[in-house]
């Protein structure tokens, strides 16, 4: 070995292990940065993504009303939907005309007036109020109670549905809406479940069963304009079923949403914040198809909106709610109370 070499080598030696470090150094923090940026992400929606993982059981979820009466019949109805999946179908009549309804409110059986209804025959182990915000949708209204009227008593649900419309001075309130919907629902008909519930979304499915479910549920989680995909985790719009404890528990909806957008994922922030979890049934239940409408314009302040509420929702929703009623009515096929907000 020359003397060059000699002292060369450790030099090498030293200026390789180095590189070796630098590159050690290098890949260990790409990986402890990609570690935790998937670790953060995880957890912001932890609960929603494992969610996906594997969708729970619907009849093993069901929470069936409280009974605070001796019961009419000796027999529970049998439900067929909830036990076994049918891809059978009802025609959805996407343009039904005030004559048609009419006609339809001739033939309809036991539909009591306030669009109330109950097996007769069986006792239903679930009962819900359905409440529906509204404001000049009438082509749509025909819609949903041409269809549901047909579709909820095939599930054997005993069921009253609610809409609360909103007199014209304001924008549009949803959030607000629903708050009074269960409010005055509990006045005149309390129920253990709720569903709150956009006008223009149909169910697909009729094992999408309207009942509650032991943490809130988000029906409408498969709709046709997003491709029966869920658009993000934090989604909790168009349809929510939650138990009455649950919905006083976060303190219902914010009152503070004028205009369209954001009540909904603050929803899912006061569900989260009061322990809850939000599930959802496969895509194959959870299928809605969204009536035709012109988009709204959303509310430009309402991630202002959000931020504020964050720190003020104990204080700001069911509890601090207040409305002017306007009106109330016992229709053949709802329930309609008229409100300025
Ligand atoms: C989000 C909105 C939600 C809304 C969702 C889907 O961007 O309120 O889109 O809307 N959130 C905010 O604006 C903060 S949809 O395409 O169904 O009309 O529900």
């Amino acid at each position: 070995m020359t003397l060059g070499s000699k002292v060369l080598k450790p030099i090498m030696w030293i200026y390789y292990s180095r590189l070796l470090k630098k590159k050690v150094f290098c890949i260990t923090a790409l990986f402890s940065f990609l570690t935790v940026s998937l670790f953060l992400s995880l957890k912001t929606d932890f609960i929603c993504s494992l969610s996906f993982l594997s969708f729970p059981e619907m009849s093993s979820n069901l929470v069936p009303r409280e009974s605070k009466h001796m019961l009419p019949f000796d027999n529970f109805c049998f439900h067929p939907y909830e036990k076994q999946f049918s891809t059978q179908r009802i025609e959805v009549n996407l343009s039904v005309n005030d004559l048609e309804l009419t006609a339809f409110i001739g033939q309809a059986e036991n539909i009591a007036i306030g669009g109330a209804w109950t097996p007769t025959e069986c006792w239903s182990k679930y009962r819900v109020n359905i409440v529906i915000p509204y404001r000049q949708r009438q082509e749509q209204l025909r819609v949903f109670l041409h269809y549901f009227h047909r579709y909820l008593p095939l599930q054997q649900i005993a069921y009253r549905i609610i809409v609360v419309e909103q007199s014209a001075e304001n924008e549009f309130n949803r959030g607000k809406l629903f708050n009074v919907g269960f409010v005055e629902s509990e006045k005149r008909f309390p129920s253990d479940c709720y569903i709150f519930h956009d006008v223009d979304l149909i169910p697909q499915s009729l094992n999408n069963i309207y009942a509650c479910t032991g943490m809130p549920r988000h029906l409408s989680s498969a709709v046709d304009t997003f491709n029966y995909q869920l658009p993000y985790c934090g989604i909790l719009g168009g349809v929510v079923a939650m138990r009455s404890h649950h919905f006083i528990k976060v303190n219902g909806y914010s009152n503070m949403f004028y205009g369209w957008g954001g009540e909904d994922d603050n929803l899912y922030f006061r569900v989260s914040q009061a322990g809850l979890n939000v599930i959802r049934f496969e895509p194959d239940v959870a299928k809605y198809k969204m009536l035709r409408h012109i988009k709204e314009i959303p509310n430009p302040s309402r991630f202002q909106i959000m931020e504020m509420d964050r720190e003020i929702y104990s204080a700001e929703g069911l509890n601090n709610l207040n409305y002017t009623l306007l009106s109330y009515e016992l229709k053949p096929l709802y329930t309609r109370i008229f409100v300025h907000v």
